[in-house]
């Protein structure tokens, strides 16, 4: 016959014996303790290893799209967030090696900035630039210059961390050059390509021999070709805002953009001057080391003789702001043309009205 199952407090009651029933009571002690241990270190496992199993689910998921038990796709962005770039770039290196005698090869260069993407852009691959910025350079028939601040400038970029792209706005047919102009259309045509927002207007003849003399927007306007060896590397005067200078769209909204009524060489430089001052900002320019540049020797071109005008436009800056600029300005594209290292849009600028 098989004994009855008791319970363990009758069974020890059963027990004669203070001793036994000690025995027994610590042995219930040691048996839920062990218990309990088992337990704990079950589920510590059993967690872990259900937590890998997601996660390695999780990684083998396709990024474009997760879709819950309901039907309804949920588009989960997996894609990792970069850091933002540093606020100074480890990159750069200082002084810069800059000859225009020697010869230089668009080719090469195509093939030394394999990052650099058609029409001219790059950003950094592993952080995200702080600015977005257009470079906008005035151009007509100087190609022996283009190649050279292609071949010196990109790199120079790249090493600053910035997400850009290079436009060069190219002024179609042969009537009085009109440089102003030409960078009001830049930053309204780079605007329709890309949200950028800060806009650098350099003349195609210049490059900077430091790479710390960067290539982006500050609170004030910048003066960034504020060494020029023309000029003995200093400044020809104080107000003197030509060669290379950084706008912010809220900078240049508050100008009302450029002049468009500098037809030929010299002024529209200092009439941008009078505009910054006269909506109560200053100029902000690097020290006179960081700021050296150098400009490519060169005689004045054709169909841009000094403009007999400017010193009279000049003194009016106050009063024509406001209706000459970003808000009056029309012109017709011509063509675009994406190249390697840069997208040139020609334009037809019109002719001085009389
Ligand atoms: C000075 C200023 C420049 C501007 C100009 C007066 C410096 C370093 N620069 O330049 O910023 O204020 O005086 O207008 O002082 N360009 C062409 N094709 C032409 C004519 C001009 O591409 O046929 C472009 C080109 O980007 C050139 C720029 O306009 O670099 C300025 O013209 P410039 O180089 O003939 O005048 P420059 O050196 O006296
Ligand atoms: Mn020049």
């Amino acid at each position: 016959m098989k004994q009855p199952l008791l319970p363990v407090s009758a069974v020890t009651s059963a027990l004669p014996g203070a001793s036994l029933q000690k025995a027994c009571k610590f042995l219930v002690v040691f048996c839920s303790l062990h218990l309990s241990v088992t337990m704990l270190y079950y589920l510590s496992g059993a967690d872990s290893s259900i937590f890998q199993y997601f996660s390695i689910n999780q990684q083998q998921q396709t990024p474009t799209a997760i879709y819950s038990t309901y039907s309804t796709p949920l588009t989960t962005t997996i894609a990792k967030e970069l850091p933002d770039c540093p606020e100074s770039s480890p990159l750069l290196r200082g002084p810069v090696t800059v000859n225009f005698n020697v010869q230089v090869n668009i080719t090469e260069d195509i093939k030394a900035n394999p990052h650099v993407t058609e029409g001219g852009h790059y950003k950094p691959s592993d952080c995200k630039a702080l600015q977005k910025v257009a470079i906008i350079i005035p151009f007509r028939n100087r190609d022996s210059h283009l190649k050279y601040w292609l071949h010196y400038m990109h790199p120079i970029l790249q090493k600053q961390q910035l997400d850009y792209g290079v436009y060069i706005i190219n002024q179609d047919g042969d009537n009085t050059f009109n440089r102003a102009k030409l960078m009001n259309i830049g930053y309204a045509e780079s605007l329709k390509e890309y949200d950028y927002d800060c806009f650098v207007f350099s003349d195609v003849d210049i490059v900077i021999t430091n790479d710390r003399n960067l290539y982006r927007c500050y609170n004030q306007p910048r003066h960034i070709s504020a060494a020029m060896d023309k000029f003995g590397f200093g400044l020809p005067y104080a107000q003197y805002f030509g060669g290379v200078s950084a706008l912010s769209k809220e900078h240049f909204r508050k100008i009302n953009g450029f002049p468009n009524k500098y037809w030929g060489w010299g002024g529209e430089d200092d009439d941008i001057y009078n505009r910054i001052v006269a909506k109560g900002m200053s100029i902000s320019r690097p020290d006179t080391v960081t700021g050296k540049c150098q400009m490519i020797k060169h005689n004045r071109d054709e169909k841009n003789d000094a403009n007999p005008k400017r010193f009279d436009l000049i003194s009016k800056t106050r009063e024509s702001m406001e209706k000459d600029g970003i808000n009056s300005l029309s012109y017709k594209v011509v063509k675009t043309e994406k190249f390697p290292l840069y997208v040139k849009i020609t334009v037809d600028v019109g002719i001085p009205s009389r």
